[in-house]
């Protein structure tokens, strides 16, 4: 994700696009929603796409031989053209719809997982991986007998990748990590994990479901074999998400979903796959949040990727000056610089939960808990954290009002 010298993005003219963000909560105070990296918000234009299309272009995709299903499957390939830009995947064939970053990488254990590995193989994540990165990998050791292993975080919050050259031995098939913590906003260094993992013969997944919303996510420059991301995280309707694969690795695996639209032919004693990429999009596919996910990337394009990297990194830096003044605050993960627009943390003797409801009632919205990464949670030493993140329409005041909605936690908790 690269960062430029651009200038602070004006976020009172996009906040405008955003009907949800003039709500008004509890009677009189203005929503504050600091609970992007959960989900973000949608601009009128991906709601207006969606009410256009179920209007005057929806039908079903690749089936019909009449012009309104021809309608459909024309925007439905439109958008994967436009995510196959926005990642600079070499071929459309190689970006699979999917419903989410979770759809993603089970594909991915499902079809590649079964297919490759064995006991005796080694999986190598990481202690800052999302749920959806872990889960489907220790499933796979069940099924398969391979085992998953962990590359260490330090103190600060930053892969220890001193570890790496250790960990990776000729037993490892696969790096499966994150490009951005979803906890501790943590940006790891992409291409020099999938060199070294390259380097040892190993494949490098990516999961990119907190990276996708906050700035380059260049798959060749990754040089990285799969990476998975949600739509609903960048500004897309949910439901949709993408599996990005090499083409040669989708060709070779065994179609993950049986049904239609994923065969070539079927008869009595079997089937034969389609091609890439309906080989693995079994069934009727999330057609409309498809074209709504294709309608935010061209939103998110005119702002400027890099644009908005640079301005949620200014909101992040204000966020750890202003909670600092508040005090009590102990925060997670590496400096400011950084990370991508995530600043998690704990109130001194208040629970994470209480911390949240308190900040609610002032229109705060702002995620509490272990945010599905348990194991690092338990790193941490920490049963749950409270989690503000940003996006490019958040405002400075905003920043301010999580700090005050805080101050009135502790004087509640009288801390
Ligand atoms: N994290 C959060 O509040 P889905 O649910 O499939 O859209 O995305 C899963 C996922 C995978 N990887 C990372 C790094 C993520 O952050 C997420 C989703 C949300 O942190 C919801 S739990």
């Amino acid at each position: 994700m690269a960062s430029t010298d651009a200038p602070p993005l004006d976020a009172n003219r996009y906040r405008q696009d955003f009907p949800i963000l003039s709500s008004v909560l509890h009677g009189d105070q203005p929503l504050v929603y600091l609970d992007n990296a959960a989900t973000t918000q949608r601009p009128r234009c991906v709601i207006e796409k969606i009410v256009e299309v179920y209007e005057r272009q929806y039908a079903n995709v690749h089936r019909g031989i009449h012009w309104l299903s021809d309608q459909s499957t024309d925007l439905f390939e439109e958008a994967r053209e436009k995510t196959r830009r926005f990642i600079n995947a070499p071929l459309r064939e190689e970006v699979i719809f999917t419903t989410g970053a979770t759809g993603a990488i089970n594909l991915v254990a499902r079809s590649w997982g079964d297919a490759n590995l064995q006991a005796g193989d080694e999986i190598l994540v990481t202690e800052m991986e999302h749920h959806s990165n872990l889960v489907p990998w220790h499933q796979l050791a069940e099924r398969s007998g391979c085992r998953v292993k962990f590359i260490p975080i330090t103190d600060e919050g930053r892969l220890d990748l001193e570890q790496l050259p250790a960990l990776l031995t000729e037993k490892t098939k696969l790096v499966a990590f994150t490009a951005v913590s979803n906890v501790l906003g943590t940006i790891n260094p992409v291409v020099e994990i999938v060199e070294q993992a390259h380097q040892a013969g190993a494949l490098a997944l990516v999961d990119a479901a907190q990276s996708a919303p906050h700035g380059r996510n260049d798959v060749q420059a990754w040089n990285a074999d799969f990476v998975a991301f949600s739509g609903h995280k960048m500004l897309a309707p949910s439901g949709v998400g993408i599996l990005y694969g090499r083409a040669s690795l989708l060709d070779a695996m065994p179609p993950f979903l049986g049904g239609g639209s994923m065969i070539h032919r079927v008869t009595m004693d079997g089937f034969e796959p389609a091609e890439l990429p309906a080989k693995f999009e079994a069934g009727t596919p999330p057609i409309v949040s498809a074209i709504g996910l294709g309608a935010a990337i061209d939103y998110l394009e005119d702002i400027g990727v890099d644009n908005i990297h640079h301005y949620a990194q200014m909101l992040t830096q204000q966020a750890h000056d202003v909670l600092e003044e508040v005090g009590g605050v102990r925060f997670f993960g590496p400096p400011p610089a950084e990370k991508a627009g995530i600043v998690s943390f704990t109130l001194e003797g208040i629970h994470a939960h209480d911390v949240a409801q308190i900040l609610d009632q002032y229109g705060v919205a702002i995620r509490a808990g272990h945010h599905c990464a348990m194991p690092l949670h338990k790193r941490l030493g920490v049963a749950a954290s409270n989690r503000a993140s940003f996006y490019f329409y958040n405002t400075p005041e905003e920043i301010d009002a999580l700090a005050d909605g805080l101050r009135a936690a502790k004087r509640v908790f009288r801390r």
